[in-house]
């Protein structure tokens, strides 16, 4: 065994975006384009002599290759243990549990999370720290200021380690301990929420439930958890054997790509329950029997009933959701007397929020969930979740949810997404609402009046540090909001989300279609934005 240094150059598009690097495949094939980044990690941290480091991914292709490679340099960078899910993989929130339970120094995950898979896909790659929460942005900018300047990386010469037996393997002078990936993540889980009444639930003979796995990382959490500890039927899961191309599907948890649930649900004899989560196993989609949940009102139920299960009992200590996210959970926090964060979109600005004991539950309206149990959102935790509501309150989804309005008042709510466009384009037309910012105020659409506008900026109560340029707010003088920002997933042009809400408080005008609802505000944004004049689109690619 040598330790080798390789020299290298720097490539000049490694930042960060909203969660870690993501690019294609072929780009990271690229000769040491992969080795560049991870050694880049590696000098942006202090004190990793010796330490322990979680590794794994949602197993899509490229993710055993990746774990192979981080492996060598971290023997050969010091660390002095590395946890590795066996077969390279862990879900974005068992990789979050598994650095918090073992106190590890950080961890690495392979992941693109819903981005389609395979040698035509995409790959990525993100450190989370030793709160087990994606690397804040002062850590992921390090990062890129070492990619920028990188000149060498370090490596063994060593061949493959084996990954799929359990086993602690020596490598160098590091250890590797492969571990199931599953049943810390498990235990965790039956430790917040009530399996027993769960599992009468279950074998009730009067409920029924479908899990999409969707062909990626979930599949073997969710047969260990709805089968073996709950007692479910095999016939509950569907897609659930992991696939490195995800089964060629695009693993996003919502009404348009997870297709295959939402037939079975809004078909005839539909489940009670059905639920998919996406490629890494961080997001959820929550749906009843002919009745969509939408991820901001899903948040807003589960602070609203937390204290029905036992892990939230005593009750929360606040809650976060991303600025883009709807209001409805404020209304909750309000009426709880609690506190309401709003964040940037990204799960790393809760990371200091939930270990300052300010907030206990987070949420996004990417479908995203989650609470201080970990520092990831969590797609099957929501599920639980959902699960121990209904076992304990027997009421249907679709009334829980009713019953929330008819008590909170309804936020009407929709993303519109316009995916791959121009990015110049995109670019121009954030520049010109930034233009116009200020300039609004007073200013009559319709029957709305705005009341506000602004870039929304972030100062994080907890260290004080600002995040700007986080999105184009406009605020109406009834509480509606339009906002716009660019995503910073993609990895093909650029995507416009633009996010629409309105707020209906009586509940004889609840039950329209969100599109419907939300129509006089759909015109504006185009009024305000000019999107399609910026963008050539005469229509979003993706409603949610
Ligand atoms: C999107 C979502 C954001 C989420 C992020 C990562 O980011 O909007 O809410 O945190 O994806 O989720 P963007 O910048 O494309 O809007 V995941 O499940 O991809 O790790
Ligand atoms: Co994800």
């Amino acid at each position: 065994m040598t330790r080798l240094e390789v020299s290298t150059q720097p490539y000049p598009d490694q930042k960060p975006g909203t969660s870690g690097l993501r690019k294609r495949v072929r780009v990271f094939q690229q000769a040491n384009y992969l080795e560049n980044f991870v050694q880049s990690i590696f000098n942006s941290l202090e004190g990793l002599q010796g330490a322990t480091l979680v590794v794994g991914g949602d197993g899509r292709y490229y993710n055993r290759h990746a774990v192979q490679v981080i492996l060598r340099m971290a023997a050969a960078n010091g660390f002095g243990k590395v946890m590795v899910g066996r077969g390279g993989l862990l879900s974005t929130p068992a990789a979050s549990c598994v650095i918090r339970k073992y106190a590890t120094f950080g961890g690495i995950i392979l992941s693109a999370s819903h981005n389609p898979a395979g040698e035509n896909g995409d790959f990525g790659i993100k450190y989370n720290i030793g709160n087990g929460g994606p690397a804040p942005e002062k850590i992921t900018e390090a990062m890129y200021a070492e990619s920028k300047k990188i000149s060498r990386y370090l490596t063994l010469d060593t061949p493959d380690v084996d990954l799929d037996s359990i086993a602690t393997l020596q490598l160098g002078d590091m250890q590797v301990e492969v571990i199931d990936p599953v049943s810390d993540y498990a235990d965790l889980m039956q430790s917040l929420f009530d399996f027993d009444r769960i599992h009468a639930l279950i074998n009730s003979g009067i409920f029924s439930m479908r899990f999409d796995g969707m062909h990626a990382i979930t599949g073997p959490y969710a047969a260990e958890i709805f089968e073996t500890r709950l007692g479910a039927t095999p016939d509950t899961l569907m897609n659930a054997e992991p696939k490195e191309d995800f089964g060629g599907g695009h693993p996003d948890p919502n009404l348009v790509y997870a297709r295959e649930l939402v037939e079975v649900m809004f078909g005839a004899n539909a489940p009670d329950f059905g639920a998919a989560s996406d490629g890494d196993g961080d997001r959820n989609m929550i749906l009843g029997r002919k009745f969509f949940v939408t991820p901001s009102d899903s948040l807003a139920v589960l602070a609203a009933n937390a204290h029905l299960t036992p892990g939230y009992r005593l009750g929360l200590a606040g809650i976060a959701r991303s600025m883009p996210t709807s209001q409805a959970a404020d209304r909750v926090a309000n009426r709880l007397g609690i506190e309401l964060y709003e964040t940037p979109t990204g799960w790393k600005f809760f990371g200091n929020l939930l270990d300052a004991g300010k907030a206990t539950i987070c949420g996004e309206e990417s479908f995203g969930t989650g609470s201080n149990h970990v520092r990831e959102k969590d797609g099957l935790w929501a599920v639980l979740f959902w699960l121990n509501l209904l076992a304990v309150r027997r009421e249907s989804v679709q009334d829980i949810v009713t019953s929330h309005w008819h008590a909170y008042g309804r936020n009407y709510y929709s993303r519109h997404d316009y995916e791959g466009v121009d990015a110049d384009g995109a670019g121009q037309l954030v520049d010109a609402l930034r233009k116009l910012n200020g300039n609004l105020t007073g200013k009559r659409y319709a029957d709305y009046e705005v009341a506000f506008s602004d870039d929304f900026a972030y100062t994080d109560p907890v260290d004080g540090s600002i995040s700007e340029h986080q999105g184009i707010r406009v605020g109406f003088t009834d509480g509606s909001r339009i906002v716009f920002r660019l995503s910073g997933t993609g990895t093909e042009g650029a995507t416009l989300r633009v996010y629409l809400e309105r707020y209906e408080a009586d509940p004889d005008k609840q039950g329209l279609d969100a599109q419907d609802a939300l129509s006089e505000l759909i015109r504006i944004a185009e009024e305000v934005a000019g999107i399609k004049h910026h963008t050539g689109r005469q229509a979003p690619t993706v409603i949610t």
